[in-house]
């Protein structure tokens, strides 16, 4: 079934001549790094999750815009938007949508395998993209970051052990410890206080997932972290917005 849908993907597939014709592709970008370091921001990189394999139906009734509205008024440092449709029902359309706020940076949450879907994370208005250590061989990881930085996209590069540091390379902006153990799907925010000493000094850090409260924000930052990636604690509310700004 997978097979199937990937081809089925690659036939309506849009041709990267087209994407580069879209009229977001050579918009300016909004830098994710910069907006992260930004003192006057909430260092809480806020998400729009609709629902995951580990929580099912998170919030199927919240409106796209105004949640991402709510979240950027209420001093979020950028935006995650979910395009995964089979396990988060999100959309290159939500994406597009949140780039109505065109001051706010940008996340497009996806698992990003090839070049393609650098292409059009810039043609639907990303400003950065997420590649996942766990998922991509080093060579990979390189070749998207060269990819997303010649198309002037910012990398959020996902890692979950020392080991995948590797796959570091110049051309990552933020590096983010995500909590989650993809094995069993269980959180644990001590694997962001674990990996800490080992991640580079100079860059921005960001801990993800399992962040639930002002506390864990408060413990991650004190060890040292620049930003949170908070997506479930917010969007389980019925006002995911003002889940935020309380
Ligand atoms: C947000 P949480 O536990 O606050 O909903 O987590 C974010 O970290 C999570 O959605 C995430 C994710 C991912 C989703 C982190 N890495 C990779 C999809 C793909």
């Amino acid at each position: 079934a997978r097979k199937k849908t990937a081809v089925a993907d690659a036939i309506k597939a849009v041709p990267v001549s087209k994407l580069e014709q879209s009229p977001l592709f050579s918009r300016p970008v909004v830098s994710f790094r910069n907006a992260i370091g930004d003192p006057a921001r909430k260092g809480i990189i806020a998400e729009f999750k609709r629902k995951s394999p580990s929580e099912g139906v998170i919030n199927d009734k919240a409106d796209l815009l105004q949640v991402t509205s709510a979240y950027t008024h209420a001093g979020a440092s950028a935006l995650s938007i979910l395009t995964d449709t089979a396990y988060f029902g999100g959309s290159n359309g939500d994406l597009e949508m949140a780039r109505s706020h065109e001051q706010v940076a940008l996340l497009r949450k996806e698992f990003i395998v090839n070049e393609y879907q650098v292409f059009e994370a810039r043609a639907i208005g990303a400003d950065a993209i997420l590649l996942i250590a766990a998922a991509l061989t080093a060579k990979e990881v390189l070749l998207l970051s060269l990819r997303a930085r010649s198309l002037g996209l910012e990398v959020l590069l996902e890692l979950h052990t020392e080991e995948e540091l590797g796959h570091l390379n110049p051309f990552v902006d933020v590096v983010g410890v995500n909590n989650r153990n993809l094995g069993t799907f269980s959180t644990a925010l001590q694997t962001s206080l674990d990996l800490f000493p080992a991640l580079p000094a100079e860059m921005f850090k960001i801990s993800e997932s399992g962040i639930h409260n002002p506390a864990d924000v408060k413990m991650l930052k004190d060890a040292g972290y620049d930003g949170c990636l908070v997506g479930t604690a917010f969007m389980k509310q019925p006002d995911p917005g003002r889940a935020f700004r309380d």
